[in-house]
């Protein structure tokens, strides 16, 4: 398996995961995130046995930022097969406590983020009519929830994006869809992974496994969506 693999956000969380269980099959990967955390987690996912992984520190909001990635990885590897749109920001606020800034923010990174990524890498896929974009966007993006208006709206934005562009591309035989998860025990929102209160929540290799799966699936085959949550997880339709 001499395939590429961009994940953003993967310095902790369910990006770090999706990295680990793509490089377990085989993947060469390129792992993005803002902080200089991500310098961090390649060094152990190398020191975990796999030495294919280039840590680059970027800001999926940032256009200039976003093409350097795409190149960064082009010129290291030569080729991209799979792109995780993943880094995401969560916020759980009332209306009246959601700022201005707080709105701009998530559409930067949750929204504006997956469109740079997107547009940075078709050029490359559609020159080689191959290619998996698989974006993780959550099970809000079907439903609505209390205090997380501006959340779930970027999360219905970037399905509707991903459902149009996926139809767009397929003549290039490029493959694009979702994964949706529920409640996920990571550090969304200033949370903490393996807190005792989110035991039942799913955990980060349930979605790790979802993204491994729509990306490993036959060529003649299409999952465009997977929605997973916790058993324990009640909302509502
Ligand atoms: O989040 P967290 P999750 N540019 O906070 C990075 C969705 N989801 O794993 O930049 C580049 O543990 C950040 O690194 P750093 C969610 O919406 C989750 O839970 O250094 N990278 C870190 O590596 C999101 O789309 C739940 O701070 C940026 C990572 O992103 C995805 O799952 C439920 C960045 C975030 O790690 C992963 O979230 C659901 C930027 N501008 C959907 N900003 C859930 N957890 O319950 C942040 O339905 N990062």
């Amino acid at each position: 398996n001499d395939q590429v693999a961009i994940i953003t956000g993967a310095s902790r969380g369910i990006g770090k995961e999706i990295a680990s269980k793509l490089a377990e099959q085989g993947m060469k990967l390129a792992i993005v995130g803002s902080s200089n955390e991500i310098n961090e987690t390649a060094k152990e996912l190398q020191q975990k046995g796999f030495p294919d992984v280039l840590a680059i520190q970027a800001d999926i909001s940032n256009e200039d930022q976003v093409h350097s990635m795409i190149e960064q990885t082009l010129q290291q590897y030569n080729q991209i097969d799979l792109l995780v749109n993943n880094a995401g920001l969560g916020l759980f606020k009332s209306i009246e406590e959601t700022s201005f800034a707080d709105w701009k923010r998530l559409f930067e990174v949750n929204v504006q983020g997956v469109f740079l990524g997107v547009k940075a890498i078709l050029p490359h896929m559609k020159e080689r009519k191959s290619g998996t974009i698989i974006t993780i966007a959550s099970d809000v993006a079907r439903y609505t929830i209390p205090n997380g208006a501006a959340y779930t709206a970027t999360k219905y934005a970037v399905q509707g994006f991903s459902g149009s562009i996926a139809q767009e591309v397929r003549e290039y035989g490029i493959r694009v869809g979702t994964v949706n998860p529920g409640m996920v025990d990571t550090y969304i929102a200033g949370s903490k992974q393996g807190l005792a209160e989110k035991k039942d929540w799913l955990q980060v290799e349930d979605v790790a496994n979802a993204v491994v799966y729509m990306a490993s699936a036959p060529k003649h085959m299409l999952i465009d969506e997977i929605v997973l949550h916790p058993f324990v997880q009640n909302y509502p339709i």
